[in-house]
């Protein structure tokens, strides 16, 4: 699939940074953008499975995405919605159990489903102009792709309720003080910190990392009993050759050289 609203680009160190293009609509999900991760996060990746890491980003200064295309949204009715709800919901999920590290680098608004996007991802780096919020009320609607499930997550359910039922936005300083955001940089090196992140984990074993994704979200998901996942997870990681490498490479005092299996 050619994409039209997503750019992806990947550097020397195999770094892929998946970028929304839709500036002169600050970025807003319309349903173009919303089928385009999902063909990524879904069938495209497995063409860049050389790639360490991925970060989402918005295309220009202003915006990382300024939530779901509200002029879209016009033309739902209730059926509509609830499917294009459930569909986005999948696609975030699908960026949520990646089995690579996906950090969001936002680098201004991140509202409604633009704040469900950054959310949904691993890590949070944001420059010191991003703005989170969830302001679906100012619509008359709810967060349809994951805001009042992941916000708790993230701010506890007291702040959680104050930032959904106002609609205020919150600054990157005040997301940084409540867990929201894991980094905040000046403009401009939002991109050099979350890669800095992104370098380091790769030289981690990558069934290791994939482990840590899958147990840490079996903590939030209610069908699921985390620690007993640890357990069976833990055990698969003793038997990689992930494992024999990283021991042997302590043993032997040099760096591990990591192959994923
Ligand atoms: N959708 C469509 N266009 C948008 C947009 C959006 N969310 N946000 C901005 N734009 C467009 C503006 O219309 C404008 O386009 P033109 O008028 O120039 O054609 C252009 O981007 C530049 O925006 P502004 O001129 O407004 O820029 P300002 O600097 O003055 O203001 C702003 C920036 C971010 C404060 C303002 O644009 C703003 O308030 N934007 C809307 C923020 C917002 O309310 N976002 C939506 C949250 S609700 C669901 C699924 C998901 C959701 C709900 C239901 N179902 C499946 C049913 C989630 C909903 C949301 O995300």
């Amino acid at each position: 699939m050619n994409y039209t609203n997503l750019l992806i680009e990947v550097d020397a160190d195999n770094i892929l940074t998946l970028t929304i293009n839709r500036p002169q609509a600050l970025n807003a999900l319309n349903r173009l953008t919303i089928q385009e991760l999902e063909d990524f996060f879904t069938k495209a990746y497995k063409n860049y499975e050389q790639v360490s890491g991925i970060i989402i980003t918005g295309a220009g200064e202003k915006a990382f995405v300024a939530g779901a295309d509200i002029k879209e949204f016009l033309e739902l009715d209730g059926d509509g919605g609830a499917q294009l709800a459930q569909k986005g919901q999948n696609v975030f999920f699908s960026i949520e159990n990646f089995h690579k590290p996906v950090i969001a680098l936002v680098n201004g608004f991140a509202l409604g489903g633009g704040c469900e996007l950054a959310m949904s991802c691993h890590m949070r780096v944001a420059t010191e102009n991003a703005k989170f919020g969830q302001p679906e009320v100012n619509l008359g609607l709810i967060p349809g792709y994951g805001g009042t499930q992941r916000l708790i997550q993230y701010i506890g359910k007291g702040k959680a309720m104050e930032l959904l039922m106002t609609a205020d936005m919150i600054g990157a300083a005040e997301a940084h003080t409540h867990g929201l955001v894991n980094h905040v940089t000046p403009a401009g090196e939002g991109m050099g910190k979350a890669k800095e992140i992104l370098k380091k984990i790769s030289t981690k074993g990558p069934v290791a990392i994939s482990k840590i994704i899958e147990t840490v979200n079996a903590y939030f998901d209610k069908n699921q009993d985390g620690f007993a996942r640890e357990v069976v997870e833990f055990g698969h990681t003793t038997r990689t050759q992930d494992f024999v490498e990283g021991a042997t490479a302590f043993v032997e005092k040099r760096r591990a050289d990591f192959k994923g299996n």
